[in-house]
């Protein structure tokens, strides 16, 4: 028997509910005002060439360039790293997405004088390990919240990595492994800067990595998720040390 479901609804009464698109959401969360609204638009799309024509529209209207960056393009950014932490969109859209805004803070930055990052962070991958997605999207979500990046790459033997703490003095490293056996870097980075005297934050993250691992050595905080790093950052500027930090991103 032919039964058209659409039909039994509507004699119960009953409503289909209807799903969202990742686009519709995202169109409920843009600013109300241009140029910040086609801009976010143009951001959540990964579209470089209309972010960096919005950009030129709102200076030729008389917008401070480094304003811009602070007001428009970081807020337009955080709409996809929202939707990313809440599984509505993927990385490959948080990556277009983190492209275009940095060409617009690029783009910015050519305009107008340099904004004064909020601070500096080395990111790198652990010796051994060539898995990079997580530590880019952790470098991109970093810089989108205005911090300067140092970015090591991947398979970074640990010499590498302290030889860069030692020359940048960042606020805060950043660590990705995803094996179990090249995590144990980790560990290293960690003897070897205490033993320099070098007490930065070290928040450690990667499919292979757990909190029990992290808290086996005392300079590292573990990051479950990339959003994490900017959210420790900010909490660094706060003026949080590495027990408030450890308070603040274990779970207990
Ligand atoms: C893609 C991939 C590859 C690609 C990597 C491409 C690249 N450029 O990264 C290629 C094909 C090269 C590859 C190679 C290998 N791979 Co591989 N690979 C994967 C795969 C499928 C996905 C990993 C990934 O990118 N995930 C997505 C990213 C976004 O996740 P993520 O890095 O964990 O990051 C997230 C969080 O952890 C967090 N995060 C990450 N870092 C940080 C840091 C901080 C500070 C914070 C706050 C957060 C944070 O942020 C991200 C998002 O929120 C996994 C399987 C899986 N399902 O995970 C296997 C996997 C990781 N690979 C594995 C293996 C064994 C290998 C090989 C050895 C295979 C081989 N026999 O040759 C080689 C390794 C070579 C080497 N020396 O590294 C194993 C590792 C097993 C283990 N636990 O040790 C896995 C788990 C597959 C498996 N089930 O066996 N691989």
């Amino acid at each position: 028997m032919d039964v058209d479901p659409s039909k039994i609804l509507v004699r119960y009464n009953v409503q289909k509910e209807k799903a969202q698109t990742p686009e519709e959401m995202a169109a409920e969360m843009y600013p109300s005002e241009e140029p910040a609204k086609t801009i976010a638009a143009a951001i959540f799309e990964g579209e470089e060439d209309d972010v960096i024509e919005g950009l030129e529209k709102a200076i030729e209207g008389g917008a401070d360039p480094i304003g811009l960056i602070d007001d428009v393009l970081m807020p337009g950014m955080k709409i996809v790293t929202d939707l990313y932490d809440q599984g509505v969109i993927f990385l490959p859209n948080v990556m277009m997405s983190a492209d275009a805004m940095l060409d617009g803070i690029e783009f910015c930055k050519e305009q107008g004088a340099a904004p004064k990052a909020k601070g500096k962070v080395v990111c790198h991958v652990a010796e051994g390990d060539v898995h990079d997605i997580g530590k880019t999207i952790v470098a991109a979500l970093l810089r989108a919240a205005g911090y300067d990046v140092v970015d090591l790459g991947r398979d970074v033997p640990v010499d590498e990595v302290i030889a860069a703490v030692k020359k940048e003095s960042p606020m805060m490293l950043t660590g990705t492994a995803l094996m179990t056996t090249t995590m144990y870097a980790f560990k290293e980075v960690n003897d070897r800067l205490l033993e320099s005297g070098i007490k930065v934050p070290f928040q450690c993250g990667g499919g292979a990595v757990n909190q029990d691992f992290v808290t086996q050595y005392e300079l590292g905080v573990y990051g479950e998720e990339a959003a994490d790093a900017p959210k420790m950052a900010d909490a660094i500027l706060a003026g949080k040390g590495l027990a408030q930090l450890k308070e603040s991103f274990h779970k207990h």
